[in-house]
């Protein structure tokens, strides 16, 4: 092995490769003492780990990774005298015998990723074992997006990471680490896109040219070095490439996609109650109502205050019947009681984190001195999937809300290093469960949400996470502030999480800490509304935050834009679907959408939500627009239909009563009528907005029955839109897919845009009767057969 003497730590490199060995997709280079395998795991995937000594560790990860195989076009090794060549469909994977160095060319010959030092470790003089690390070269005009929940700039370029979960209460732009650790980037230079996924949990850095400018690197302090390339070009792809690998979630319950309302806390049942009344006397559409710590006997989990709930069943029933989901928060600290059940049952069964020398991990939360269950123990997970009996089965809670899953410890901040964990059978320090233990609860507390309110869909929401997270649960950003900067850093951060995987994201609305201002509360609303989690959360203490808080004229606003979401929900839906099915990110920075040009590298504001809609949200008080700049293709703004070029900046004339929000030409957009939660009435109709283009496009709606697990059988429908036009005549097709027929009975659609006077229409050749809505517009109304094939306007 080569030794480099550094000042501080000693650099160990792998030396030269002697021999070469291949067992189906993977490859095992053998230098001296070092090993490198190289597994190939689908066209456009490929794995590579090192063992410094020799001896690879146990293969195991709690992202789905190495289960994860795809089919392969082609594979090949060639050998040369100082190097060799894997050989991919999409990539040539060029190995040196010198050093054990890796660069991964496409099929241009050109450099997408080439290491500097490339993979090198030091003794971990504290701990024992090595931090690894790999470096590689910058390339130029490299871009670095990913992380996860950072909240600086989309682009990391210049910065350093760290990943090492934390609860950061009012945390800053600046703030680093984080609730999450989601080990993924993305890397883009001469319009090519491709991402590496360093499935470590250990705690782990990124530097993003912050020590060098023109290498970045990546290490953990413990563990393997053990990552994956992930080919795109295109950076849409590359998300897909990661999401497929870490998994994607099954379709959430339709009502989670509605308005959520939140507070810490609401309590007694009276005011639960009322605030619920409120929203349908008022008339503002929601679908959930929290219950934050306060409802829990003294902060015992699976308890209830029975003074604040004497009868918990009845309230959730009587709210279900009124369209109201209730969900309930769990934390992972369980009091140290000897007179509670939970406790006892964990304390006699061994299933509390215990120090290295066995006494139990003890720490303060909210319910006083605690001890905390192992969720990376499986028999630890079942018994607490099992504890969710009582809240889902018999008292009819509809989801859960995971917190303080950092883990989140008073005064130590988190759980000391020293504490053991099982890791699924190869038990290990804190060091390195950490940044998986919040995903394990989260996983525990879907199997138990699902299993008790079978047959519907759970709903889990947790704040902690490590990659593969999202099988399980949704998430939030954490305690925000009531900050024009604070939404900013929002919309930063759900398009980070995006695409890193974790499309069903939020922010708590208006900001947890303080109070916004009736306008910030209505322009955040605004931005949410396009988020996937939807949901008002405050920390209560500090003012109310209800739609309503803020006088009769947010109110107004605030009901416009949860009603918009509401017509918007086939829409939410058919992305949230797009995502399920193909791993693609509900929402796309600009870069993504547009990485043809260039221009759209430094923009971060513009966000696309699914395939057909731009938003860009407004985050300055006192303004009635903003400039922002538009991807290529023609787009129309939504609520005039005036028609933009993309490809330059644009202004967007934006009052409080309006997001800057553009429609892609040619899109075909579902909406359902407003109603005040999901499933309130039969629809008659679903509503189609159709923009006229004189290229063609294609648009998706998917549809299944919004809740159970029928989809999983095909009982759903994906109808495929194709439009296109001319100066005089414009034509929509649907094709469609599946045996979900939905309940409405007809489509009625508005066509906007025509440039022509229509004098005729026609649905499958037969001649159609159409309304002229606004004749300034140009706006036509046609009512149509839901398998209509053929439409055509002239
Ligand atoms: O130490 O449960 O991020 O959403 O309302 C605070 C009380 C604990 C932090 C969560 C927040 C929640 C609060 N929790």
């Amino acid at each position: 092995m080569n030794v480099s003497q550094g000042v501080v730590a000693m650099q160990q490199f792998p030396d030269l490769i002697l021999s070469s060995k291949r067992e189906g997709n993977n490859f095992y280079f053998f230098c001296t003492e070092t090993t490198l395998e190289v597994c190939v795991k689908s066209d456009k995937i490929i794995r590579f780990r090192f063992a410094p000594e020799g001896k690879f560790m146990r293969d195991f990860s709690y992202s789905t990774a190495p289960e994860y195989q795809e089919k392969i076009q082609l594979l090949d090794m060639v050998e040369s005298e100082d190097q060799y060549i894997v050989i991919t469909k999409y990539l040539e994977c060029v190995i040196t015998k010198k050093s054990a160095h890796i660069s991964i060319l496409d099929k241009n010959g050109m450099v997408i990723c080439e290491d500097e030092k490339g993979y090198h470790w030091e003794d971990h003089k504290q701990y024992g074992g090595e931090i690894v690390f790999c470096s590689k070269k910058i390339q130029s005009g490299e871009h670095l997006f990913g992380l996860g929940d950072k909240p600086t700039d989309l682009n990391l370029r210049g910065k350093r990471m760290e990943l090492w979960g934390k609860d950061t209460y009012g945390f800053l732009k600046t703030s680093d680490p984080l609730y999450k650790n989601i080990p993924f980037f993305i890397g883009l230079h001469h319009k090519t896109a491709y991402g590496i996924f360093f499935d470590n949990s250990f705690r782990s850095f990124y530097d993003f040219g912050f020590e060098r400018k023109n290498v970045y690197s990546f290490w953990a302090h413990g563990g393997e070095m053990n990552y994956y390339f992930i080919y795109g070009p295109d950076p849409l792809q590359v998300v897909e490439g990661y999401t497929n690998l870490t998994g994607k979630p099954e379709m959430p319950p339709l009502w989670a996609l509605g308005y959520h309302q939140c507070k810490w806390s609401y309590y007694p049942e009276k005011l639960v109650r009322s605030v619920c009344n409120e929203f349908r006397t008022r008339k503002i559409p929601c679908d959930s109502i929290y219950l934050d710590i306060d409802y829990m006997d003294g902060f015992r989990c699976f308890t209830w205050n029975k003074d604040y709930f004497p009868n918990p069943k009845k309230m959730v029933s009587d709210l279900a019947e009124d369209g109201f989901k209730t969900i309930v928060i769990i934390d992972p600290g369980i009091k140290v009681d000897k007179n509670y059940s939970v406790y006892k049952e964990a304390l006699d069964k061994d299933y509390f984190c215990k120090r290295m020398d066995g006494t139990l991990m003890k720490g303060s939360v909210w319910p006083g001195a605690c001890n905390f269950p192992d969720f990376t123990n499986p028999e630890v997970r079942e018994w607490w999937a099992g504890l969710f009996k009582g809240l889902i089965e018999d008292v009819g809670v509809k989801g859960v809300w995971n917190d303080m899953n950092e883990p989140a410890v008073f005064e130590i901040e988190t759980f000391p290093y020293d504490v053991r964990h099982d890791y699924d059978g190869d038990s290990c320090s804190h060091r390195k469960a950490h940044n998986v233990y919040g995903m394990q609860m989260a996983r525990a507390t879907y199997e138990g949400v699902k299993k008790f309110g079978a047959p519907s869909r759970p709903f889990v929401i947790t704040r902690s996470g490590y990659s593969g997270v999202q099988r399980y649960s949704s998430v939030w950003t954490g305690d925000n502030i009531a900050s024009w900067e604070h939404m900013w850093i929002a919309n930063i951060q759900c398009q980070r999480l995006s695409i890193s995987g974790i499309s069903f994201c939020g922010s708590d609305i208006g900001g947890f800490i303080e109070t916004p201002t009736g306008e910030l509360y209505v322009r955040w609303i605004q931005m949410g509304a396009f988020h996937a989690f939807f949901r008002t959360h405050s920390s209560g203490d500090h003012g109310d935050q209800e739609p309503w808080s803020f006088g009769p004229e947010y109110e107004e606003l605030a009901r416009k834009f949860i009603e918009l979401r509401y017509q918007f929900l086939p829409y939410m839906y058919t992305t949230f679907w797009q995502y399920v099915n193909n791993g693609t990110p509900m929402l796309r920075p600009i870069t993504f959408l547009d990485f043809n040009d260039t221009e759209t590298y430094f923009r971060q504001d513009e966000v696309g939500v699914g395939e057909q809609l731009l938003i860009c949200p407004i985050m300055q008080a006192g303004v009635d627009g903003r400039w922002l700049y538009l991807p290529e293709g023609k787009w129309y703004y939504y609520w005039d239909d005036e028609q933009f070029h993309g490809g330059m900046e644009v202004w967007a004339e934006a009052p409080l009563d309006r997001i800057p929000l553009y429609v892609r030409a040619g899109a075909v957009l579902p909406h359902y009528p407003v109603m005040q939660y999901v499933g309130e009435f039969k629809l008659e109709e679903l509503f189609l907005h159709i923009y006229y283009n004189n290229k063609p496009h294609t648009s998706t709606i998917y549809e299944d029955a919004g809740d159970g697990y029928g989809y999983q059988n095909g009982e759903f429908a994906v109808k495929t839109f194709n439009t296109g036009g001319s100066d005089t005549k414009f034509t929509v097709q649907q094709s469609s897919e599946g045996k979900f027929d939905p309940e409405y009975g007809y489509y009625e659609a508005t066509i906007h845009g025509l440039p022509f006077e229509p004098e005729g229409c026609s649905m499958d050749g037969e001649k159609l009767d159409f309304e002229i809505l606004d004749k300034e517009r140009n706006l036509i109304k046609v009512n149509l057969k839901k398998a209509f094939k053929k439409l055509v306007i002239s």
